[in-house]
C-alpha cells in the first residue's frame, strides 16, 4: 500500500495519523490489516485517540482477547447470543490477496513468468513426496537414461488417445518436453489418467523405452495433501456460516428465502437446536456473485429486476445490515460482480459498493482469499473453474460439486486448466496455487451444495439464493437455493440449514 493510499484511507475515516506512526505502519508486515483494524475500531466506537500514535498502534496490534467463557445451553433466557460473548479472531492473508497488487502486463513474458511460477510452486509440493525428492529433469532423462527407471515432475501440455487405446501425455519442464505413454494394458493407471487435465503439474514414475525418447508410465502422482492431518480447531464454540451466489437484482433472486436466512441468523427462527446453531455464528463468508450484475451475458436485461449495478449492491448492503452486529463478514467477488473477470480478482471497489465499505464488520477481499477464523484456516474461492473440471473430467457432475472440489485440492490448484472458461491474469505470482493446506476449502458458483471431508480438510460448496435460470433449465442444471452450510469451528463439523 502506498503512503498516499494509507493517508487517504485515514482521511476518509476522519482520523489523523502521526508521521512516526505512519512510518511504523509502513514497516509492519501486514499494512492492510493494521490500517483496517484501526479504522474498524474507530467505527465500532472503541476509544480511539484524536491522533493515531505509535503508542496506540501497540493497543491495536494486541492479540484479540477472549472475553467470558460460558457453557452453551439450550435455554432461551440468555441475555445475549453466545457469539456476542467472544471476540472475533480474524486474520485475512493480504499477502495472498491480489487486491491493489495486479501488476501484469498481459504480454508473452508475463505468461512465461506465470507458468514458471505455477510449475515451481507445484513442483515444490511434489518434491515432498519420497520418490520425487531427487527427481530428474527431462533434459537429463533424454541425455542420460538408457531404458531404466525414471521419476520426474512435469506440466501436462497435451493429452491424446492412440488408436490402440493408449493414453499419450505430452509433458514439459523448464528443460524440455517428452511424451509419456499410459498403456491400455494398465487399466488402473488408465483410470488415474482420466483425472489428468491440461496445464496441471504431476509427478511421473516410469521406464524409458529403449526404442527412443518416450516414457512408459508406471505411476502418476498428484501433488495432493498429506494422507492424515489433524485440522486446526477453534478453542471457543463459534460457528461459520457460508453463503454465495445471492444474485441480488436478478428476477430469480429469492428474497423471501434470503430474509428467512437472516431471520434465523438473528435467532428469531427455528427449533432450539437450530437457534443454538445460529447464536454461535461469529463469521459469515459471502463467496461471490453478490449481485447479478449487468451485461454479464447476452439478454440479461430481460432477467433483471434491478438494472443498475450500484443499486444492486445497495440492496445487497441493506440485507447485510440486518446481520447481527457481532458477526464478522468476509466478502469476495465472483464472475457476476463489478470487478475484472480475469482471476485472481481484486475486491469489489468502494466505488460500486460504498455501503459495504462503511460497515466495519465487512471485510472486502479478493478472489481467492485465505482467512484464519479463530485459528481455523479457510480458503475461499468463487469456484468458476468447477465448470471446467465438470466438463473435462469424466463422471463429474453439477449435482456433486464436492467431487469436483476434490480434484482441485488433489491438484493443489484452484484453476488448473488454462484456456477454459476461466480467464486467468498472468500475475508474476500464482495466486491460484493451493500452497498451504486449508482446514476448509470453500467454493460456490455452481449453485449446488456439497460437503465432504477429505484427509482432514472440509470441502464445502455453498449453494445459492437464485432459483433456476433459463440457461440452467436448458442445461438441466438443478440449483440448491437456500441451503446454507454452517461449520462448527470447535468441532470441525458442518451442518446444512435449509430455508426453501
Ligand atoms: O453460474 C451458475 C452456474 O451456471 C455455473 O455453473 C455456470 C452456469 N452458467 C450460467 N450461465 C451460464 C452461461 N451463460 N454460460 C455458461 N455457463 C453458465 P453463474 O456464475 O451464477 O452465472
Ligand atoms: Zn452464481
Ligand atoms: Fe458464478
Amino acid at each position: 500500500m502506498e503512503d498516499s493510499e494509507i493517508l487517504d484511507k485515514f482521511l476518509k475515516s476522519n482520523l489523523n495519523i502521526h508521521p512516526s506512526a505512519l512510518e511504523e505502519i509502513k514497516k509492519s508486515p501486514n499494512v492492510y490489516e493494521t490500517v483496517d483494524r484501526i479504522i474498524s475500531r474507530a467505527r465500532q466506537g472503541k476509544d480511539v485517540p484524536e491522533v493515531i500514535t505509535s503508542e496506540y498502534l501497540k493497543v491495536v496490534k494486541e492479540p484479540f482477547k477472549k472475553i467470558k467463557v460460558r457453557k452453551p445451553s439450550l435455554g432461551r433466557s440468555r441475555p445475549a447470543p453466545l457469539a456476542a460473548e467472544y471476540d472475533a479472531e480474524l486474520r485475512i492473508r493480504r499477502d495472498k490477496d491480489i487486491t491493489h497488487k495486479s501488476f501484469t502486463q498481459g504480454n508473452v513474458e508475463s505468461f512465461r513468468d506465470y507458468f514458471r511460477d505455477r510449475f515451481e510452486g507445484l513442483a515444490k509440493i511434489l518434491r515432498e513426496r519420497n520418490n520425487l525428492r531427487d527427481s530428474y529433469t527431462i533434459e537429463w532423462i533424454k541425455n542420460n537414461s538408457r531404458g531404466g527407471e525414471v521419476y520426474f515432475i512435469a506440466m501436462v501440455t497435451e493429452i491424446r488417445k492412440s488408436n490402440k487405446g493408449h493414453v499419450i501425455l505430452e509433458v514439459e519442464d523448464p528443460t524440455g518436453s517428452i511424451p509419456v505413454l499410459i498403456l491400455n494394458s494398465d487399466p488402473e493407471l488408465q483410470e488415474v489418467a482420466k483425472e489428468i487435465v491440461l496445464d496441471e503439474v504431476i509427478g511421473i514414475v516410469g521406464n524409458q523405452a529403449k526404442s527412443g525418447e518416450i516414457i512408459i508410465a508406471r505411476d502418476i502422482l498428484f501433488p495432493d495433501i498429506p494422507v492424515s492431518r489433524t485440522p486446526r480447531k477453534s478453542e471457543v464454540p463459534l460457528n461459520l456460516a457460508i453463503i454465495s451466489d445471492i444474485h441480488v437484482g436478478s428476477a430469480k433472486f429469492l428474497e423471501g428465502v434470503f430474509l428467512k436466512f437472516l431471520k434465523w441468523l438473528k435467532g428469531e427462527m427455528g427449533s432450539a437446536k437450530q437457534r443454538l446453531l445460529a447464536e454461535k455464528v461469529k463469521y459469515l463468508i459471502v463467496g461471490g456473485d453478490l449481485v447479478d450484475g449487468v451485461g454479464i451475458y447476452p439478454g440479461q436485461e430481460n432477467e433483471l429486476r434491478i438494472k443498475d449495478i450500484r443499486e444492486q449492491y445497495s440492496k445487497f448492503a441493506s440485507f447485510l445490515s440486518m446481520v447481527p452486529d457481532y458477526i464478522e463478514i468476509i466478502v469476495l467477488p465472483g464472475n457476476h460482480d463489478a470487478v475484472r473477470q480475469a482471476e485472481p480478482q481484486p475486491a469489489i471497489s468502494e466505488d460500486f459498493a460504498p455501503e459495504l465499505y462503511s460497515d466495519a464488520r465487512v471485510h472486502m477481499v479478493g478472489n481467492p482469499c485465505y482467512a484464519s477464523l479463530s485459528g481455523v484456516e479457510v480458503l475461499s474461492y468463487h469456484g468458476r473453474s468447477l465448470d471446467d473440471i465438470i466438463s473435462t473430467i469424466p463422471n463429474q457432475s453439477y449435482s456433486k460439486p464436492e467431487k469436483a472440489m476434490l480434484m482441485l485440492i488433489k491438484k493443489r490448484h484452484l484453476t488448473p486448466i488454462y484456456g477454459g472458461k476461466v480467464p486467468l491474469a498472468p500475475e508474476g505470482r500464482d495466486y491460484m496455487l493451493i500452497e498451504e493446506v486449508p482446514d476448509i476449502l470453500h467454493l460456490g458458483h455452481v449453485h449446488t451444495v456439497g460437503v465432504e471431508n477429505y484427509r482432514g480438510t472440509m470441502l464445502i460448496n455453498s449453494g445459492t439464493f437464485q432459483s433456476q435460470t433459463t440457461f440452467q433449465r436448458k442445461m438441466n442444471m438443478r440449483p440448491h437455493p437456500g441451503e446454507i452450510p454452517v461449520v462448527d469451528l470447535m468441532e470441525s463439523r458442518a451442518t446444512v440449514m435449509r430455508f426453501l
